[in-house]
């Protein structure tokens, strides 16, 4: 989507601190950090939530999952974490391409807002 910001991440048309890339996926750190840990993992193909998966991209998913968890040993985070995912506009989404914020270094707190 060339109207994208993620989509622009990806391609490198934005800069980001890059925190792991392949051909399928990106991390990054979040430019609004909550955390002293704050990176951002997205597909780098455009999928515009999680509401909007195929059944073709749960293998996608999956391989998200465990970038998540390297990034997580890599932060030394490992012991507690927090993955977030906003989806919708109801659900707190503000960028609409797929993300899932890893959050660490500190006490997360529930309920969240
Ligand atoms: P969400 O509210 O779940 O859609 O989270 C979007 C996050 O994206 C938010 O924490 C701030 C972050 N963000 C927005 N624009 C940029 C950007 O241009 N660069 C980076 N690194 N992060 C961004």
């Amino acid at each position: 989507m060339s109207d994208c910001i993620f989509c622009k991440i990806a391609n490198k048309e934005i800069p980001s601190q890059v925190v792991y890339e392949d051909d399928l996926i990106m991390a990054f750190n979040d430019i609004q950090p909550q955390a002293p840990v704050h990176v951002l993992v997205v597909p780098k193909k455009h999928i515009k939530d999680i509401a909007s998966l195929s059944d073709t991209d749960y293998d996608l998913m999956g391989r998200i999952f465990k970038i998540i968890n390297k990034i997580a040993k890599e932060k030394g985070i490992e012991d507690g974490f927090r993955i977030v995912n906003n989806c919708g506009e109801k659900g707190g989404q503000s960028v609409g391409h797929l993300h899932f914020h890893i959050l660490g270094g500190r006490q997360m707190q529930w309920p969240p807002g």
